[in-house]
């Protein structure tokens, strides 16, 4: 009774205050959301800066492109065989863009994504030898046009699910009626059989109906498909090396 209350009426308060911070929590969330929706909004319909950004990272990914294929070409006529399978792109779409800005903490707001979401232009370089990936990458990088970011090197660190290959986040200068203007684009380097692997393990992350223990299953099998591939590349790698051996004592 030490306030002048009953028992009673403490725990009723206790239970009122309980309610009102659990209303109050449930109001900030859906404030929270609302001011994300807003802010999604906004940035969609801040629609011109959004779109000239986009603009701008296609413009990027163009050029990585050509740079990569001029690579291509001429190793092509030294050596009589092509360093790379196949060049893909990809832009990330707002939805995803949003996602990822959400994860990171990064704001709404066309400069901060600039900023701080390196991955919106995306050129995939796929090679049929693992020499290849590394010979692309020291030619590129000695492009004085070209300025590394940042590097993770999952062919020598894969990561925990199996996944591997070099990911370049590199500057690239696009040029514009009156500006010069440095754009952010990662690569992802990687052989046909890492590019297989990543496929098939891409699926399985987006298959949301499976069963848990059939997930798990699939997971392990990756596993050993990974280990499998490091070995079948490394064997085609030797296989290679030595018959050019042999070619040039020819
Ligand atoms: P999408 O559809 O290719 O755009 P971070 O927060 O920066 O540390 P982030 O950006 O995921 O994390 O960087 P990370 O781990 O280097 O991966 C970037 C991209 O590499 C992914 O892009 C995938 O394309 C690919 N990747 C990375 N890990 C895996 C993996 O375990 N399996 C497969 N299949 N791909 C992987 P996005 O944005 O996830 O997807």
């Amino acid at each position: 009774q030490g306030e002048g209350y009953t028992l009673g009426e403490v725990v009723m308060s206790e239970s009122i205050l309980g309610t009102l911070s659990e209303s109050i929590e449930e109001k900030k969330r859906k404030l929270a959301e609302k001011m994300e929706k807003q802010m999604l909004k906004r940035l969609q319909s801040s629609a011109y800066p959004m779109k000239e950004l986009m603009a701008f990272y296609r413009c990027a990914q163009m050029e990585m492109e050509t740079k990569f294929r001029v690579l291509d070409e001429q190793f092509s006529l030294t050596h009589d065989r092509n360093p790379i399978e196949s060049i893909s792109s990809r832009l990330k779409t707002l939805d995803h863009i949003y996602e990822k800005a959400k994860r990171k903490g990064i704001p709404l707001t066309v400069e901060a994504i600039e900023n701080g979401i390196f991955d919106i232009a995306g050129v995939r370089v796929v090679c049929p030898f693992e020499k290849d990936i590394y010979m692309l990458r020291s030619s590129i990088l000695s492009q004085d046009d070209i300025t590394l970011v940042e590097e993770r090197d999952y062919i020598k660190n894969p990561k925990e699910s199996g996944y591997r290959s070099l990911h370049l986040i590199l500057e690239i200068p696009i040029f514009l009626q009156k500006e010069k203007r440095m754009m952010k684009v990662e690569v992802q380097l990687r052989t046909m059989a890492m590019d297989q692997w990543a496929s098939l393990e891409h699926r399985l992350m987006y298959k949301k109906d499976l069963p848990e223990d059939v997930r798990e299953e699939m997971k392990k099998k990756l596993l050993e498909c990974a280990a499998l591939n490091r070995r079948l590349d490394e064997i085609m790698q030797d296989v290679k090396d030595t018959t050019d051996l042999y070619q040039e004592e020819d």
